[in-house]
């Protein structure tokens, strides 16, 4: 057989081995759930992102196909419930406001909405000036919206505030809005702001805090919001590296990737006996948290699936995590639990709608790591051999994915 066919033939075999091990129904469930309850900003956007990694996953920032978007979906692959979320986000918007959502309060809660706003203008979708909405929505980030003194871009509006959540949210729009209208400023501001935001927040040992400036701050190091800034920074990584500005911006790329790494290793560090965080990490007398638990393995599951600067160091620990998330964390009803009430994050909540976007990332990731043939299982780096073969396995990872959507997935 033809090498490349040999290796997609063995990859899949892998991917069927490793990757699917939530069946088909409980990622409905999860899916329904997500989709039923989602409606703040921030739920909104966590929800696109997720559905176009799992649904989509040539067109999310980890794909090698994403930049450029498209110019057309076809109608079976048309990712009809990322459009849908921006043009229903975009027709309630008042046409006076700049943000995606009107009167929301956070500065960086709408602008998660941006990039399949951004998705929906250049693949053609009818049904809003989504090209309009996102250039608002970039003005009032860049123009209007209250900084701190060294420059970072306030979470809040009624007072500069900054919380580690912002980094999901809104540099990854910047960052698209700069990579699809071929603007290295935008991907510049969108890296500094993460690094402003990392300056402001970090503690020594790694582990971030949660919100810092003006009243009602939060200096605990919150679980979800440690997940929140290492996710935001490899999406922001991704988006350069696929960027048309890639090459020149591979200080960039590495920093993000590099901080998004000093989380990971920060985390699991306090990662509970049966895999799970707690919800404040470091704090022994915080409760079990589903929740962060699923984001953060997402997240050390990506960094091994980096087509460069990969690392693998913190996959036993995120397999771990994935088996609690997938087993016991998982309700017969789809719903995770325990999960922190993400409307008030010092308390335990019930039924979390970002709590089942952050199952669906995790099994994004999960299932391109598998694809790419499981990489560094032992939390090592993979054999010369093994090594060898990832960047081909990089290349096809698109061809995989496409593959793998149209496969049984259930075991
Ligand atoms: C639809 O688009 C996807 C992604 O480009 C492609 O893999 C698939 O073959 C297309 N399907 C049809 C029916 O054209
Ligand atoms: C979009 O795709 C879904 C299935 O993937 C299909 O049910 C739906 O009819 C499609 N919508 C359009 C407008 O083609
Ligand atoms: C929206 O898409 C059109 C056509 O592809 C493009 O000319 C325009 O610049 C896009 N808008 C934004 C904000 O990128
Ligand atoms: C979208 O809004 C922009 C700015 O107001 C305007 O120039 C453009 O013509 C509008 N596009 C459509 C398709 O309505
Ligand atoms: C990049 O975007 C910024 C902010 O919208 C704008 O001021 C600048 O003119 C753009 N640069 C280019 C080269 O388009
Ligand atoms: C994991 O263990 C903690 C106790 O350390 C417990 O509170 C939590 O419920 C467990 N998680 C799951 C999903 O069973
Ligand atoms: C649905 C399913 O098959 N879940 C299994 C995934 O794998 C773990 C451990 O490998 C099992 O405990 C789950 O039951």
């Amino acid at each position: 057989m033809h090498l490349p066919l040999a290796l997609f033939a063995l990859s899949l075999l892998l991917a069927r081995s490793l990757a699917q091990n939530l069946t088909d129904a409980q990622i409905a469930s999860v899916r329904a759930n997500l989709e039923q309850t989602a409606s703040q900003a921030w739920e909104l956007g966590a929800e696109a992102e997720a559905l176009t990694e799992l649904d989509y996953p040539t067109l999310a920032v980890f794909s090698s196909w994403s930049l450029p978007p498209p110019t057309s979906l076809n109608s079976s692959y048309n990712a009809s419930e990322v459009i849908s979320i921006a043009t229903k986000v975009v027709q309630a918007k008042p046409a006076n406001s700049e943000p995606l959502v009107a009167n929301d309060g956070a500065v960086g809660d709408p602008p998660s909405i941006g990039v399949a706003v951004l998705l929906a203008n250049y693949t053609g979708a009818q049904g809003g000036n989504f090209s309009a909405a996102a250039t608002g929505q970039l003005d009032y980030l860049l123009y209007t919206a209250p900084r701190s003194s060294a420059g970072a871009i306030s979470h809040r509006v009624e007072q500069v505030q900054l919380w580690s959540d912002f980094v999901y949210m809104t540099p990854p729009f910047i960052a698209y809005y700069g990579a699809v209208t071929q603007n290295q400023t935008l991907l510049a501001t969108a890296y500094q702001q993460i690094s402003l935001y990392r300056d402001a927040l970090r503690d020594s040992s790694g582990l971030w805090r949660h919100i810092v400036l003006g009243s009602g701050t939060d200096d605990g190091h919150w679980a979800t919001g440690n997940g929140w800034a290492s996710a935001g920074c490899l999406r922001v990584a991704m988006t350069i590296y696929y960027s048309a500005f890639g090459g020149q911006m591979q200080n960039e790329y590495n920093d993000l990737v590099g901080w998004a790494q000093e989380i990971v290793n920060a985390v699991w560090a306090y990662q509970q006996s049966n895999g799970t965080l707690l919800n404040y990490v470091d704090d022994p007398t915080s409760f079990a948290d589903s929740a962060s638990t699923a984001l953060l393995a997402s997240v050390s599951f990506r960094l091994a699936t980096l087509p460069t600067s990969a690392s693998y160091s913190t996959i036993p620990q995120a397999e771990k995590a994935r088996q609690l998330v997938y087993g016991p964390a998982l309700g017969s009803d789809g719903w995770l639990s325990p999960v922190v009430d993400p409307y008030n994050y010092p308390n335990l909540g019930s039924q979390s709608p970002e709590s089942e976007a952050f199952v669906l990332l995790l099994q994004a990731a999960y299932r391109d790591w598998g694809i790419l043939g499981a990489p560094g299982q032992s939390g090592s780096a993979p054999p010369a051999a093994a090594l060898s073969l990832l960047p081909l396995l990089q290349d096809l990872l698109p061809l995989l994915q496409m593959l793998s959507l149209t496969q049984d997935s259930d075991p």
